[in-house]
């Protein structure tokens, strides 16, 4: 069984329904079970700031699906709800980011685990520190003791 964690983010079509819609569509997959997620937090938009704020979140669960046909599952779930991205770090009406699986590293063409970015963001450490407070991230510190280094000031809990 594979351990996921992915981080939800929308600004555009009522964000917080895009993330409701999406948790839906997760618990519905029948290759995923023991689905938790996080509060909803907005956030100022990181890189392009002429953007509208994002609210974000983190869910993981366990699933028997290996990397690519996960990474398809959510991709699909994300056209499913009209994905809109206009142009790169611009605004969109839904993200599934695969942030962690396992203690696993991966470096394919179509995805890179753990996430790049993820230690760096604010609206991914908050959120993950909500369902996961004691684990251990790829840095070796808790994802509580990430917490106090990196920025949150504006993030807001909804
Ligand atoms: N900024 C925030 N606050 N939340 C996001 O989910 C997010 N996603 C992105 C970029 C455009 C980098 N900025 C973001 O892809």
């Amino acid at each position: 069984m594979n351990k996921i964690y992915i981080g939800l983010g929308s600004n555009l079509n009522n964000p917080i329904q895009q993330l409701e819609n999406a948790l839906a569509a997760l618990s519905a997959l029948p290759e995923i079970t023991d689905l938790i997620y996080s509060n909803f937090y907005s956030s100022k938009p990181v890189g392009p700031q002429d953007q509208p704020d994002f609210v974000n979140a983190v869910a993981s669960f366990s699933t028997l699906l290996d990397p690519i046909p996960l990474l398809d599952a959510l991709q699909n779930i994300e056209q499913e709800h009209n994905r809109i991205r206009e142009r790169h770090w611009g605004p969109r009406t839904l993200d599934l980011d695969i942030l962690l699986i396992n203690n696993d590293t991966l470096s394919l063409p179509r995805l890179t685990v753990p996430h790049p970015y993820m230690l760096e963001r604010g609206f991914v450490i908050k959120p993950l520190a909500d369902i996961t407070p004691g684990m251990l991230l790829p840095n070796g510190k808790t994802v509580e003791e990430h917490l106090h280094c990196i920025n949150t000031t504006d993030l807001v809990c909804l």
